[in-house]
């Protein structure tokens, strides 16, 4: 079973190497103003401010007016873009898909948590085609509503609101997604110089089976797959391999799959009753009056209904606007052929409907129109995996229902972190294995904490140990997704347990000691805790009596509610903190560095004193000497910025036919002095780096770094501490 993070950048037998952010705003769309140039130097663009809380402004919400408005909205046809069947239902389903659907698991970013789909280049992506219509729709009640609600989460009850409205099962809502009011620059959407539809740029080929590194679309500027099969080939079995890779990604099984994609389809239609010509440029692209509004149409033809997004044309279900069976009804009842839509693209037609069977036309109910399946529908039909699950839902509407209603709710809240950060009277009480639940944690007494440190540091148990032990269980945060961190201890169980980055044989014993130690206090605080025994007993060997707060109160999760299949794609293939790398990946090792930075929150100084703190505190994978630029191991010194500034230091590589090892030799000699990594010598090398960690070497800065070594170290013990605030 091949690993499912590896995403096999190999392309006969040479990996390609790419940037770690891949194509960005300004390559798409180089004249955009840049607005960003105010945001320098720690500026922030969020006009609400620093003190602002959004959980506090929700609870003045008047959720139950704001959801009547909502569905008031839905048959409230507006001239300037009328609801196909006088209702708006499906196309708010279709942007809260679009706005969760870009959430993938491997990386934890992507998703609806803060309101991407205003920014570029979502709002501009091609699978985006007339979203932006969507949320003009929504202004008014966006602008009633005010920050009692944000836009991240009135895209998302937008979509309930709408399933409801039309006869469909919800699970809950949550809020709690916070606006941002930038693109996030952070995120890696592909290297491609081109979208979708400018050409077959697949992702997933006969010789490249898996999906490139976190992505999680097959082709630039999809959510998902292309509708019309890999590629635009018509072939439904191929499409199930990429429904089946790129849904996997987002944490979606084969059922959920099926699920979501039947039950989305009931509603609502595909749009393509004109050549895609007739239509102009993306919102990011068009002239300044058009006020942010893209994919233009001549208001006579839209008026008509001839509006082209995807390019098919026609409804899934004889009732385009009610919940039910009729999807699969019709998808098992006839056989179909491959047509062409009037704007040229593939899709598949009923032949011999009856005519109860034909739907409604969008903007005439007395007229009849066919219906269509798109080859990722067909897919459904012919992929024998799928085709029994199908078969299954088209025989059990309940069964269809329970598990639409469960994988939207995944869906839409998979990157909001834990249940108890979600808002409003809709939160489902069921807890549910995704959310990583962690039973609450009673925080030890003073004389506990006490007695507990001297006990660790007399256990026998090196500062090394203790340190990655806790470095080892905290660093899985990730703000993406605010999944992994401390609490919980899921540090002891599978994966994580066994992960080859914890060198689980050492682990094991750390973990048996500190069991044997910890009295009624959780694991999880035990770890962290001893931890900052160590973090201080190193401060102090350095010469500086400082004290690492520590903040009880973690409980300790159970493998019962562990989600073991989606912890898998968390475990880290680097972790330039530990000096360890698993598997070469596309981008160079030290933007790995970066990315682990990024998503655990850290600032460049954080990041910075880390590495230069964990260097010396021997917190090296397997502790391995590089980047160890100190003879006090174990003491917390600033050494290693001490040492990687020496002039009397010269670098090279340790040997021609790697670029991953380094030597330093004193100069004019060629005596080797350290060893080093990218990580490591990155430090050196990048200007804004060296700078930052210049202020670590300087004389008169051996406490500072001391200090902001601790709080680097506090921030990442407690990422993970929402009920902190
Ligand atoms: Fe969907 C629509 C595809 C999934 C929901 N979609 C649609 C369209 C297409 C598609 C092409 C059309 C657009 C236009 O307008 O033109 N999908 C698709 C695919 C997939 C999907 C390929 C994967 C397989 N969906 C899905 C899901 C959901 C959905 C998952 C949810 C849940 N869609 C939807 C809706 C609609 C659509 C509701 C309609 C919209 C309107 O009506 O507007």
């Amino acid at each position: 079973d091949a690993d499912p993070k590896a995403g096999c950048p190999v392309h006969g037998g040479e990996m390609k190497i790419r940037s770690l952010l891949g194509r960005q705003n300004k390559d798409w769309w180089p004249d955009a103003l840049p607005v960003d140039m105010l945001h320098q130097h720690g500026v922030s663009p969020d006009p609400m401010g620093e003190d602002f809380d959004y959980a506090e402004a929700f609870k003045k919400l008047d959720y139950a007016a704001l959801k009547a408005d909502l569905t008031t909205l839905m048959t409230d046809s507006k001239s300037w873009w009328p609801a196909d069947y006088g209702h708006y239902g499906p196309f708010m389903i279709r942007m809260a898909w679009h706005a969760a659907g870009t959430y993938r698991v491997t990386d934890g970013r992507g998703g609806a948590g803060s309101g991407q789909q205003r920014f570029e280049p979502l709002n501009s992506w091609p699978d985006n085609g007339n979203l932006d219509k969507a949320r003009r729709l929504l202004w008014p009640i966006k602008q009633k509503y005010g920050q009692s609600i944000s836009w991240a989460d009135l895209f998302i009850l937008a979509g309930n609101v709408a399933i409801e409205s039309m006869g469909g099962p919800v699970f809950g809502f949550g809020g709690g997604r916070r606006d941002v009011y930038q693109s996030e620059g952070d995120t890696f959407w592909g290297a491609e110089e081109i979208w979708v539809d400018q050409g077959a740029q697949t992702r997933i080929t006969e010789e490249q089976v898996e999906l490139e590194g976190p992505l999680a679309a097959i082709q630039m500027g999809l959510i998902y797959v292309n509708p019309e099969g890999p590629g635009g080939d018509p072939d439904p079995l191929k499409s199930a391999r990429d429904m089946k890779a790129t849904f996997l990604r987002m944490a979606m099984n084969s059922e959920e799959t099926v699920a979501l994609t039947a039950g989305g389809h009931a509603f609502g239609k595909a749009h393509g009753a004109k050549p895609g010509e007739t239509f102009g440029k993306a919102p990011a692209g068009e002239a300044i009056h058009q006020q942010g509004f893209g994919w233009l149409t001549d208001a006579d033809e839209i008026g008509k209904g001839h509006i082209t997004t995807s390019g098919i044309e026609g409804s899934w279900s004889n009732n385009p606007t009610q919940w039910g069976g009729d999807y699969f009804r019709l998808l098992f009842k006839y056989d179909y052929e491959l047509v062409e839509s009037p704007a040229g693209a593939k899709q598949w037609q009923p032949i011999n409907p009856d005519r109860e069977d034909m739907a409604p036309d969008a903007r005439d109910p007395n007229k009849r129109v066919p219906t269509m399946m798109t080859t990722a529908d067909m897919a459904l039909k012919m992929d024998p995996e799928f085709r029994a699950i199908s078969e299954r839902f088209r025989d059990d509407q309940a069964a269809l229902d329970d598990a639409f209603a469960r994988a939207w709710f995944k869906l839409t809240h998979r990157d909001m972190g834990p249940k108890s950060l979600y808002l409003g009277p809709e939160v489902p009480e069921e807890t549910l294995i995704w959310q990583d639940p962690v039973p609450a944690g009673a925080a030890p007494s003073d004389a506990d904490v006490l007695a507990f440190k001297s006990a660790v540091l007399s256990s026998g148990l090196t500062v090394s140990q203790l340190v990655k032990t806790a470095w080892a269980s905290a660093s899985t945060y990730r703000k993406s997704d605010k999944r992994g961190g401390a609490n919980g201890a899921r540090i002891a169980l599978a994966p994580q347990k066994d992960w080859d980055v914890n060198e689980p044989a050492e682990l094991a014993t750390v973990l048996a000691k500190l069991n044997e130690l910890r009295g009624s206090m959780s694991l999880a605080d035990a770890i962290v805790l001893a931890g900052s025994a160590a973090v201080e007993k190193a401060a102090k060997d350095g010469g500086f009596d400082v004290t690492v707060p520590f903040t009880g109160g973690r409980g300790d999760a159970t493998q019962d509610w562990t989600d073991v299949e989606s912890f898998h794609w968390m475990e880290p293939q680097a972790d330039g903190f530990r000096n360890y790398l698993k598997t070469r990946q596309p981008v160079k090792t030290e933007e790995l560095l970066l990315d682990k930075a990024s998503l655990l929150g850290l600032s460049g100084p954080e990041m910075t004193v880390l590495v230069g703190g964990l260097r010396v505190l021997g917190a090296n994978h397997k502790g391995i000497p590089k980047g160890v630029f100190t003879h006090r191991k174990g003491a917390l010194t600033n050494d290693f910025f001490v040492n990687l500034f020496d002039i009397d230091t010269f670098w090279d590589l340790a040997d021609t036919a790697s670029d991953e090892e380094f030597i330093g030799y004193t100069r004019g000699e060629r005596t080797e002095k350290w060893r080093a990594t990218r990580t490591d010598l990155i430090f050196g090398s990048n200007s804004q780096l060296r700078a930052t960690a210049e202020v670590y070497a300087e004389r008169g800065h051996e406490e500072k770094f001391v200090r902001d070594f601790v709080k680097a170290w506090v921030k990442v013990m407690n990422a993970d501490r929402f009920d902190l605030a």
